[in-house]
């Protein structure tokens, strides 16, 4: 069972910048549901959305898949013959949980896709062919000068008819965008029962670690990267989910 998040709770925590380690996956549930706006409706769609682009006998990418929420979620709507999800991270700690949440989802329901976890930095991956590439909420965590050449590898992957879903923290270039969206996404997480405290330290350790980028920035990467389409499907307050097209 997930834990209530009261990793920032205490004055001068110790954890400089955010790191995805087993205090983190021990609370990832609570967490990501109390400070993402839209998360439970942007998960649940993503299996919508990805059975509407697959194709049959591909693969199935959630990258940066932490607990496999998503997975778990492409699992429960698509259905298509020969493929199977591929399951991506970095972190140690989220793979080996993810792995259990999996195993219990096996155990719960049948004819589901086949799944594989993987421990692995998605910048290094080797792409099979593809038809649905989830990027829910990782893009902002990747170095921004390597976000363009891994959107190009899973262009390149990318077989027609398929499409990459993409969701993360928005910036606005207007400062009052910026400013009244900020506001608002604190109102948010006080709402949810998150401390001043909680929201400034938190805010503190992710401040070199996530480095989000605007619409526009978004938009233009996507066409460099050869996506020829690109469709905002969601969005609620400063985040917001993308349907790039090849
Ligand atoms: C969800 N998609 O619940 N390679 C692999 N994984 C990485 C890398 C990398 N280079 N960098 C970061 N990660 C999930 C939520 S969380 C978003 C995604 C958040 C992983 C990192 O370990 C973490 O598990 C995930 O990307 C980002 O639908 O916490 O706001």
């Amino acid at each position: 069972m997930s834990e209530s998040d009261r990793l920032f709770s205490q004055a001068n925590h110790p954890m400089r910048d955010f790191v995805f380690n087993e205090d983190v996956v021990k609370v990832f549930p609570d967490m990501i549901k109390r400070s993402v706006p839209g998360y439970p409706t942007i998960v649940e769609n993503l299996g919508v959305l990805a059975n509407q682009f697959t194709q049959p006998n591909t693969a199935l990418y959630d990258l940066g898949c932490s607990l496999g929420a998503t997975s778990q979620a492409l699992r429960r709507h698509v259905r298509q013959d020969g493929c199977r999800v591929i399951a991506v991270d970095n972190s140690p700690a989220m793979v080996e949980r993810c792995q259990q949440y999996l195993s219990q989802q096996d155990s719960l329901f049948q004819e589901l896709l086949p799944v594989q976890v993987i421990e692995a930095d998605i910048t290094q991956l080797a792409f099979s062919p593809t038809s649905v590439v989830a990027l829910n909420f990782t893009l902002q965590f990747i170095q921004p000068d390597q976000r363009l050449s891994l959107l190009k590898r899973i262009r390149q992957a990318l077989v027609p008819g398929g499409a990459l879903l993409l969701s993360e923290k928005l910036h606005f270039a207007d400062e009052n965008d910026q400013a009244l969206l900020t506001e608002l996404h604190v109102a948010f997480k006080r709402a949810n029962g998150y401390s001043e405290l909680e929201i400034a330290q938190k805010r503190n350790a992710l401040e070199r670690v996530m480095v989000p980028d605007t619409l526009e920035e978004h938009r233009e990467r996507l066409l460099s990267a050869g996506f020829s389409r690109v469709t905002v499907w969601f969005q609620c307050l400063n985040f917001a989910s993308l349907i790039a097209q090849p």
